[in-house]
Parts: structure tokens; C-alpha cells; sequence
């Protein structure tokens, strides 16, 4: 019995000990991988845009192997970190730009305005054309979001953080440099894809109209092919008033074409990758 007493408070004294152990084990399992969760937030923009960087450089020879994708980092985000959402300047992304030089090949540009997504499954599977998002800075960016807050070091990634209803806002304000700077860039003959499906497949408050129309050089570009993609029921043409607008518009010098091409034509092209370039709607 004086033993069993004796026994007693340790027993209890090693019961409140594990029981404490299990719950600091408990709040550590679920505090670390929390924090790693929320610093990895921070940090994940950062990791996909030097990762992206990194395989760019690794699979394409167009781009300087000089680059530093630390470097690259740095200057895209010091285009838009403490500045107010809602008022990225697009000359802030210019030091970006600017460091980056890639080699264009001719005739093979590619442009689009609301057919985002047949155009990079075309070019994804043919080769043939080169858009903006084939080219470093596009494959860096694409289908990303981000932005900051005025006066913060903070950098945020997601679409609740990051309104894009307000311009120039840090995403259209790279996009807008980028195109500008892809057609400038631009020789040879261009294609256009665009929408059919729209009552007005060409607009000229989009970044195809408002930017990449105005810099097409017209020393160094030819024709401006226009891809009207069609379903089997629009109504939509080559005649349609806002392309009338687009050729009008077209810097003197640069010839225009237009071509109603079926949807059903560009799945053709997709899945039959071997067709030589261009021919597979002429
Ligand atoms: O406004 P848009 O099309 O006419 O812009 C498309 C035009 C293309 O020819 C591209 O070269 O401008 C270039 N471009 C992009 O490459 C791009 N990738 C992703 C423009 N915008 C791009 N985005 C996002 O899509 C961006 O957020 C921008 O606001 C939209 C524009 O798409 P749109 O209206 O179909």
C-alpha cells in the first residue's frame, strides 16, 4: 500500500508529461505545415517564374544563355512591387524587356484576340507559328497573376488579392509591353486568329488592336494575314465592319488579307501535325 502511494504522483507526473508531449506534438503538426503553406504562398510566384526561367533557357537556343534568371526575378518584380495595384505604369516593365534579347524567325508570328485557347493548341502540336507565349517573357507570365500594394514589399498571386478590373493594373501592363515589344519584333508575313464566333472578331481597344496593330513595322512586315476561325452557324465574315476598321487602320505600307477558316479545319490541322506549315487552310 505505502509503495502503491509512494507510485502514485509519479505515475500521474509521467501522465501529465506525455499528455503535454502529445499536444506540443499535435500544435507542431499542424502549425509547421501551415506556416510552410503560407510562406510557400509568398514565395511560390517567385519559384514558377525562376523554374519556368531556368527550363526556357535549358530547351531553347533563341535566348541568351547570359541570362540570369535571379536577375530576370529582380527586374519583374521591381516593375510593380509597392506600387498601387490599379496604377502600374507599362513603361515600369521596361528594364525587364529590355534585358532580354531573343532572336525572332520571319513569317511566323502569330497574334490572336479571343481564340487563346485553339491557338496554343495549334501551336503546341504543329510548330509552325510562334506566339507571344512561345517567346521568354510570354512562357515566363503565362496564365500567371500577380501584383502588390502601394508602399509594400509584398508580392500576392491570386485573383482575389489581384483585381484585374482596373488598368493598367501590373498584369495588363506586362502584357501590353510584351506585345508591344513582340511586334515590333515582328518581320516577314503575320497571321491574326481571330474570333468568328463574335459579332466583332477585331476590336480596337484589345492588345491586339490598341498595341500590336500600331507596331507592326511596315520596313520589315509584309501582310497581315487574318485567320477568321468559323463554327458552322455564324454569321460573322471577312466583310464584317470591324475588320473593314482593322484594315483601315493598318500603318500604311503593311497589305492586309482576310480568310474564313472552320473550326473544324484548325482540329484538322492539330491532329494532323505533319502537314506542312501553312498549308493546312490555304
Ligand atoms: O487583348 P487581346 O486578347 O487582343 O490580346 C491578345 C494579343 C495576342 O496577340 C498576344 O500576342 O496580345 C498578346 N497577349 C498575350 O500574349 C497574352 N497572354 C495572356 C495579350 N494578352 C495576353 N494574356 C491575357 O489575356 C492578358 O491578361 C490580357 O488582358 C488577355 C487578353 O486576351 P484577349 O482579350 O483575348
Amino acid at each position: 500500500m505505502a509503495g502503491q502511494a509512494t507510485r502514485t504522483p509519479g505515475r500521474r507526473r509521467t501522465i501529465i508529461l506525455a499528455v503535454c508531449c502529445c499536444a506540443v506534438m499535435v500544435i507542431l503538426a499542424i502549425a509547421i505545415p501551415l506556416a510552410v503553406v503560407s510562406a510557400g504562398h509568398a514565395g511560390s510566384l517567385k519559384t514558377t517564374v525562376i523554374n519556368r526561367c531556368q527550363t526556357f533557357l535549358k530547351t531553347h537556343s533563341t535566348v541568351s544563355s547570359d541570362i540570369k534568371c535571379d536577375d530576370i526575378w529582380d527586374a519583374f518584380q521591381n516593375a510593380f512591387v509597392g506600387k498601387d495595384q490599379c496604377n502600374v505604369p507599362v513603361e515600369a516593365y521596361d528594364d525587364l524587356v529590355n534585358m532580354v534579347k531573343q532572336k525572332s524567325s520571319c513569317n511566323n508570328m502569330l497574334f490572336w484576340s479571343k481564340t487563346k485557347d485553339i491557338v496554343h493548341e495549334l501551336t503546341h502540336a504543329t510548330k509552325c507559328f510562334i506566339t507571344l507565349e512561345d517567346t521568354f517573357l510570354g512562357f515566363l507570365m503565362d496564365n500567371l497573376t500577380w501584383c502588390s500594394k502601394k508602399d509594400s514589399t509584398k508580392i500576392f498571386d491570386t485573383y482575389k488579392d489581384c483585381p484585374q478590373s482596373c488598368r493598367p493594373n501590373a498584369v495588363s501592363a506586362f502584357w501590353i509591353r510584351a506585345s508591344a515589344n513582340f511586334a515590333q519584333s515582328s518581320c516577314g508575313n503575320v497571321t491574326a486568329m481571330l474570333n468568328g464566333s463574335l459579332p466583332t472578331p477585331f476590336s480596337n481597344s484589345s492588345i491586339f488592336g490598341s498595341v500590336e496593330v500600331q507596331n507592326l513595322n511596315p520596313l520589315k512586315v509584309g501582310t497581315v494575314n487574318v485567320v477568321l476561325i468559323v463554327q458552322e452557324n455564324d454569321r460573322t465574315t471577312c466583310q464584317n465592319d470591324s475588320l473593314q476598321d482593322l484594315k483601315k487602320i493598318l500603318v500604311p505600307g503593311l497589305r492586309y488579307s482576310c480568310k474564313e477558316v472552320p473550326i473544324s479545319k484548325i482540329h484538322q490541322c492539330i491532329q494532323a501535325p505533319t502537314i506542312t506549315c501553312g498549308k493546312c487552310w490555304e
